[in-house]
């Protein structure tokens, strides 16, 4: 029995195809930089978005057309679903997958009731990965929809939902160790404010450290080896979230001695949420040794929430590939599409048309930023931009062999700075545009 008769297996056809149901850039095998595209990308399909948006919004109800859903949250369509899921990730030619406790099994009556829930439905998915040889990139606990996290989760006022939570978490690690899961990602879903008038900033921060070195704890007692991850996002949906940014977090993380244990997985929309650009937080965590894995989506620059939209900008892919070429990869990360179709793309088809263009969209960076790096161009026009420092006084003082005194003596010889040269902007946008129509 097929879900997605109208569609068969997406070729890649090559830059001429006219065929909107036909890879253009992605090609899995071909090799750049020595390596295939899809050891470079490790895609993933994120299971809530594709598996569970419904097309809901605050003005009206979901109208996606899924004809395999039977109405109910029953265990017996959650396993019906995983069906579903795999059949749409072979056709589509994805390695991973990433999902929420709560995406792929119903909550039950109390903790116990869930956790059965969830153990039917990984046998499920354990199934199908053995099938198709499709992984899991990471498993997430869901800590915001149910009613109890209302004033967070491990933050909340209420430390029964610290508990909660914990225990939650807990058995959501042991499930993605048992279906091989490369990453454990923590989005802080509630763990924030909606106002300072009524919160504990320093107890909440002291909590949510604790949850952390309770979680590392754990990974360390039952040998998870899957890699923790951290995802910041500045707000929404409280109005100031605590892992607001990539450098919110990675002081964060210093601050509680938990930097060895955890990396971020970086999302686009949350960055430019944050006031950044994609690629100011990719080079925050890269160069920081932190860069794990990365949420792939992007904004609307008009509305000023998460859309989470399938990424089509060349300079958006090209940027964030140039990034992770330079750290040498992402494994054991990947790149997962936290994305869902307009309300308005409602038909099972649109779900294809929107991760065909987000891999192409990657394909396509990925080519560029290897014909820039294969030039040099760029970077050698930065690395002559910062020439004054490699001989010299700007040697002296990397070196670490000028004082304060030494820099005075030295400008009141020479009397003045030497002039400085044009940053040239332009001619470098102009530069990118060539490498876009090259490759
Ligand atoms: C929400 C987050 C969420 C995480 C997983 O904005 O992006 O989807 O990726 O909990
Ligand atoms: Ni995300
Ligand atoms: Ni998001």
């Amino acid at each position: 029995m097929s879900f997605f008769p109208e569609v068969s297996k997406i070729q890649y056809e090559g830059p001429s195809s006219k065929n909107p149901l036909a890879f253009r850039h992605y090609n899995a095998a071909e090799l750049v930089e020595g390596k295939s595209m899809r050891e470079h990308f490790r895609f993933a399909v994120a299971y809530w978005h594709t598996m569970r948006g419904t097309g809901g919004d605050p003005f009206g109800p979901g109208c996606a057309v899924r004809p395999w859903e039977d109405g109910t949250d029953s265990v017996e369509m959650a396993v019906t679903r995983v069906k579903v899921a795999f059949e749409f990730m072979e056709k589509l030619g994805v390695d991973f997958y990433c999902f929420h406790d709560r995406d792929v099994a119903p909550e039950g009556k109390d903790l116990r009731e869930s956790n059965a829930n969830l153990d039917r439905v990984v046998v499920a998915l354990a199934e199908e990965q053995e099938r198709t040889g499709i992984k899991l990139l990471w498993g997430t606990a869901n800590l915001f929809s149910n009613p109890r996290y209302v004033h967070g989760a491990s933050t909340s006022c209420n430390a029964d939902v610290f508990a909660y939570a914990s225990a939650q978490v807990k058995k959501a690690i042991e499930v993605t160790k048992q279906l091989g899961g490369e990453n454990y990602v923590f989005w802080g879903g509630r763990e924030g404010y909606m106002t300072l008038l009524n919160t504990d900033m320093k107890r909440e921060l002291d909590h949510l450290a604790k949850f952390f070195h309770l979680a590392v704890d754990y990974k360390k007692k039952i040998g998870f080896a899957g890699q923790f991850l951290i995802e910041p996002k500045p707000k929404e949906p409280t109005s100031h979230q605590y892992d607001f940014d990539a450098a919110a977090c990675l002081n964060f993380l210093r601050q509680y001695g938990l930097n060895d244990h955890l990396k971020l997985n970086l999302e686009t929309n949350h960055a430019t949420l944050a006031g950044h650009s994609m690629l100011h937080e990719m080079i925050v965590a890269s160069s920081a040794g932190m860069l794990g894995s990365v949420d792939a989506n992007r904004g609307d620059l008009m509305l000023g929430w998460d859309t989470d939209q399938f990424p089509t900008d060349l300079y958006l892919t090209t940027s964030i590939m140039l990034v992770l070429l330079e750290q040498g990869g992402l494994a054991p990360g990947g790149l997962n599409f936290d994305a869902k179709v307009r309300r308005e793309s409602f038909e099972p088809v649109d779900l294809f048309h929107a991760h065909i263009g987000g891999m192409d969209a990657f394909a396509r960076g990925l080519k560029v930023a290897a014909k820039i790096r294969a030039e040099g161009t760029m970077k050698d026009i930065i690395k002559k931009r910062y020439a004054s420092w490699d001989a010299g006084i700007g040697a002296k003082i990397e070196k670490g062999g000028a004082s304060f005194e030494d820099l005075e003596s030295y400008m009141l010889a020479k009397g003045n700075a030497d002039k400085n040269v044009s940053g040239r902007q332009e001619m470098l946008e102009n530069l990118l545009n060539r490498y876009i129509e090259l490759a």
